[in-house]
């Protein structure tokens, strides 16, 4: 195993080597720049001409943008407390972008990543002490991990954590009774991946293997990335303690790079930003605060899971409400919502227009331009802002959903917008994005219609379930290979879920308020596509996460085309999906 150097002069930018079946090599740039050569000599000793030069082509560009923008304030630092979000200054911190892993290069050719997850301490806040959390190779988020379509990797997730959990567990919850306290496993969020690098809940372990779940089968993961372009993300899925895990700190983008976007000439390199939103508390020192009680609170048992918990400070990339120097031009963002319940609704406060360009898994095959939209948890979507209208001006993203209010939570970070260009702009937002062949919703073998609905539990806590089952019931949800199924996800809730479906990519019909008349005499939910309200205009893309509206039959479909084998289906407001709101789902051979 060697490690790929980076070179210099090549750009600091080129992280690795891919080699494609020694036909040619292909070699892939952290800044999201392909160049293809013939080989790895033909780049050591000729170096291709960077896309973005070390040295910026306006020399006074860096007069604007490399002075220091906020003053050590000591006056300042005493005053604020992590624990009153009123106290804490906005906009003082500027934003991290995540680096790129870097993958070793095995002699088969394979790329190798080594990740380790370990507990660290974290700045969230130039004011805030550090705060304890759990990162993915010590980062928050973890690493970015770039990949381009179709190519193979490895990934080996270790688990380098402390013993004692950082957060309250709740040990009546499904898997906590008879396992350790710290365990994980990694899902890579959009994947189609085997089932045996999916991240299956139970195929847990604990620090350096010690412990395993009755479902872990292998250290070393694969992803194959066979599937188009997209902002995917990986995350812990331990069962019954994935909301701490999360809300502790592991969470990390994963870029699948399509060839055929290059042609697009979108923004990229440094003017292309992933963006991940998480809404966390601290106590006063500092720590992260998670509730140890239900809601409402019982008396037995202690610690309890909340069923619903939000955060009063906005984290982006890490940092509490950070600020980003931009220069007059476009930008691609890749905005990710990392919040275990938290909806946000996006808008630019000077009512600039996004220009939406890709969902969760993939290019629109056209751009829709919006001055706002709805990100569930888990959901992503990608996106171009211009700022050129705009110089010198600042803008805010905002958050303007409507619950639950806290001071500050309408802010999410600004952007300053700065006078001059270090680069021209020669990015573009085509019209033609990506060609897309949608499900034919005729074509499926199978429907079928699953109730999001509530009970209680043993201790008069709220319990949500998928179609009146809990996590340990057999499988029901068992579709065949190479079918096509739709699924109506009746939310008898007076609030919307979030449910994510592994494995699959599936695209949204659309949504109807229903009644008993919606339903035959078996509760098969009666299907009459016309009667439904049409996706919204940002949804219309390769999914896979729909937000579940309340009272509404939300229908989706979905074609299992590729994998056999043990995957999940869940809500992702990650305190319902351990308790009880995930079900297997088993795709079965032909
Ligand atoms: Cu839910």
């Amino acid at each position: 195993m060697i490690t790929i150097p980076s070179r210099k002069s090549v750009l600091e930018h080129i992280i690795f080597y891919v080699t494609q079946k020694n036909t040619a090599k292909v070699c892939f740039s952290a800044k999201g720049v392909i160049i293809l050569i013939e080989s790895l000599e033909e780049v050591l000793k000729d170096p291709k001409e960077p896309k973005y030069p070390l040295e910026p082509i306006d020399p006074t560009w860096q007069e604007e943008y490399e002075k220091p923008c906020v003053e050590e304030n000591e006056e300042l630092k005493i005053k604020v407390n992590p624990a009153d979000p009123t106290t804490v200054p906005k906009f003082v911190d500027p934003l991290t972008v995540p680096s790129v892993a870097k993958p070793m290069l095995s002699d088969k050719g394979e790329l190798f990543y080594n990740i380790e997850m370990k507990e660290v301490k974290h700045k969230f806040h130039k004011y805030f002490p550090p705060t304890m959390v759990w990162g993915y190779n010590g980062m928050c988020p973890g690493p970015t991990i770039e990949v381009p379509k179709d190519v193979h990797i490895k990934v080996k997730w270790q688990n380098k954590l402390p013993l004692k959990h950082l957060l309250p567990i709740d040990h009546t919850l499904h898997g906590t009774m008879d396992t350790p306290d710290v365990r994980t496993v990694v899902h890579l969020h959009g994947a189609n991946v085997e089932d045996h690098s999916d991240g299956y809940p139970e195929a847990w372990f604990s620090r350096d293997y010690k412990f395993v779940g009755h479902k872990f089968n292998r250290e070393v993961y694969e992803y194959t990335n066979h599937q188009a372009g997209g902002t995917l993300w990986y995350h812990d899925h331990a069962i019954g303690i994935t909301r701490l895990n999360v809300y502790a700190g592991l969470a990390g983008f994963y870029l699948i790079r399509d060839f055929l976007e290059q042609r697009l000439n979108l923004p990229d390199g440094p003017y292309e930003i992933p963006i991940m939103i998480q809404d966390k508390a601290f106590n006063e020192d500092g720590s992260l605060f998670y509730p140890d009680n239900a809601t409402p609170p019982v008396s037995n048992p202690v610690p309890s899971t909340p069923s619903f918990f939000f955060g009063n400070i906005i984290v982006v990339n890490g940092k509490a409400w950070p600020y980003l120097e931009v220069e007059p031009r476009k930008y691609r963002f890749r905005i990710l919502n990392a919040s275990n319940v938290r909806a946000y609704e996006l808008k630019l406060n000077n009512g600039a227009m996004f220009h939406q360009i890709g969902t969760e898994l993939g290019l629109l095959q056209h751009p829709v331009h919006l001055d706002s939209f709805i990100l569930e948890p888990a959901e992503r979507i990608d996106l171009v802002i211009d700022f050129s209208k705009y110089k010198g001006q600042e803008i805010i993203l905002e958050n303007v959903a409507p619950a639950p209010p806290s001071p500050g939570i309408e802010l999410i970070m600004k952007f300053k917008v700065g006078k001059r260009l270090k680069y021209p702009d020669k990015s573009t937002i085509p019209h033609e994005l990506m060609p897309h062949h949608k499900i034919d919703p005729s074509q499926a073998a199978k429907e079928r219609t699953l109730h999001l609905d509530e009970t209680e539990d043993h201790y008069g806590r709220v319990l949500h379930l998928l179609n009146y089952k809990q996590w340990d019931a057999p499988v029901t949800e068992t579709p065949t290979l190479d079918t096509i199924e739709i699924w109506h996800l009746v939310n008898h809730f007076d609030f919307p879920h979030p449910i994510h479906v592994h494995l699959v990519h599936f695209e949204i019909l659309g949504r109807k308020p229903f009644t008993d008349e919606d339903f035959d005499e078996y509760g098969n939910y009666k299907f009459y596509p016309e009667k439904l309200t049409p996706p919204l205009e940002y949804e219309t893309g390769r999914k896979d996460v729909v937000r579940t509206e309340p009272q509404q039959v939300t229908s989706i479909v979905m074609h299992f085309k590729e994998h056999v084998g043990d995957y999940v289906w869940h809500c992702h407001i990650l305190e319902h999906e351990d308790n009880d709101m995930m079900r297997p789902l088993k795709v079965l051979e032909k």
